[in-house]
C-alpha cells in the first residue's frame, strides 16, 4: 500500500504534488483531475490512486490498474500560455519523466513514440494528456502517468495489443512505488520549464524506441513504411521515405510498429 502521509512529506516537487487526493479506488484519476480543475483546484494538484476501474488510454482505450501493485496518477498543470504545439511535449514530458526514473533503477527505458514507454520492447508504462482550452490558449491539461510496477499489474495477453511488462520484473527485485512515483514527479517539475526546448527534444530522441529502424505508421486511413529518424521540433515523427523524402507525422491516433526486415512484404510485429 502506498503511505500517503508520507507522499505528502515529500511533496511538493518542483511545485508538483500539492494538493495530494489520494483514492483506495477510483474511476480513473485523469477524470477526477479534470473534474478538479474545473472547480479551480492549483497548478501542481496531484491525484493518485491505488485502482482505477475505467482507467483511461488514448482514444477510449481501456488502461488496467488493478489494485495496489501499479502506479496511476495525474497531475494539473496551469502552464501560462503554452502554444497547441506543445501539448504533443507534454506527453514526452511524462514519458521522459518515467524513462528517467526507470533509469535511476539501473534499466533503460525506450520511449515508443508518442506516449508508451518500453522496456526490451514491452510496454511498461503509458501517458495521456488531457487538455482544456480557451481559444487557442491551453487553461490547463491533466498529464496523466500510468505504471506496471508488481506483476500483478500486467494486464492479460489477450486484453492488450502490445507485449506488456513490469518494472519488478525487469530490476528483479521488488522496487519502492512510494520512490518511484516521487522520481517520476520530480523529473516532470524539472522539464515543465523547459516544454518545447531542443533540450527536452534531445532527452525524448535519445530514448526513442526504434530509431534508424524500419518502421511501419498506421495512419487513419493509410499505412507509411520509412525508416525512423527522430523526433522534431513540436514533437512531429519524422521518417524518411525510400523516394529520400522526409515525411512527418503530428501527434495523432498513430499506430507505430517496427517491420520485420526478413519478410518480404512490410509486416508488423
Ligand atoms: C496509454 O494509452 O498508454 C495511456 C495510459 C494512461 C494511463 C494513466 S493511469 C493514470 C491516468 N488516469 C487514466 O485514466 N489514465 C491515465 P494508449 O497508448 O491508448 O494505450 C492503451 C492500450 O494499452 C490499451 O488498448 C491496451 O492495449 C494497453 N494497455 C492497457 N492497460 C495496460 C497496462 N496496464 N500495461 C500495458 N498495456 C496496457
Amino acid at each position: 500500500m502506498l503511505d500517503v502521509e508520507r507522499l505528502q512529506s515529500d511533496l511538493p516537487s518542483h511545485g508538483l504534488g500539492e494538493p495530494l487526493h489520494f483514492f483506495q479506488s477510483i474511476g480513473s484519476t485523469n477524470d477526477h483531475a479534470m473534474s478538479l480543475a474545473r472547480d479551480g483546484a492549483p497548478h501542481g494538484t496531484l491525484v493518485v490512486a491505488e485502482e482505477q476501474t475505467e482507467g483511461k488510454g488514448r482514444f477510449g482505450r481501456k488502461w488496467f490498474t488493478p489494485p495496489n501493485s501499479a502506479l496511476a496518477f495525474s497531475l494539473l498543470l496551469r502552464p501560462e500560455g503554452i502554444p497547441i504545439e506543445a501539448m504533443g511535449d507534454l506527453t514526452a514530458l511524462g514519458a521522459l519523466a518515467v524513462a528517467e526514473a526507470i533509469e535511476g533503477l539501473g534499466i533503460e527505458g525506450q520511449i515508443k513514440w508518442p506516449n508508451d514507454v518500453m522496456l526490451i520492447g514491452q510496454k511498461v508504462a503509458g501517458v495521456l494528456v488531457e487538455g482544456s482550452w480557451i481559444g487557442d490558449q491551453l487553461e490547463h491539461a491533466i498529464l496523466g502517468i500510468g505504471i506496471n510496477v508488481r506483476p500483478e499489474s500486467v494486464p492479460p495477453k489477450e486484453e492488450i495489443d502490445i507485449p506488456a511488462t513490469c518494472i519488478d520484473t525487469a530490476v528483479g527485485g521488488r522496487v519502492d512505488r512510494h520512490d518511484l512515483m516521487l522520481k517520476v514527479i520530480e523529473g516532470a517539475g524539472k522539464w515543465l520549464p523547459q516544454l518545447g526546448s531542443p533540450a527536452l527534444i534531445n532527452a525524448w530522441n535519445q530514448r526513442l524506441a526504434y530509431r534508424d529502424q524500419a518502421v511501419i505508421v498506421k495512419l487513419s486511413k493509410h499505412e507509411i513504411v520509412g525508416k525512423l529518424l527522430g523526433v522534431g521540433v513540436g514533437g512531429r515523427l519524422q521518417l524518411m521515405l525510400n523516394t529520400g523524402e522526409i515525411f512527418e507525422v503530428a501527434f495523432g491516433d498513430v499506430h507505430l510498429r517496427p517491420v520485420d526486415m526478413k519478410s518480404k512484404s512490410a509486416k508488423l510485429v
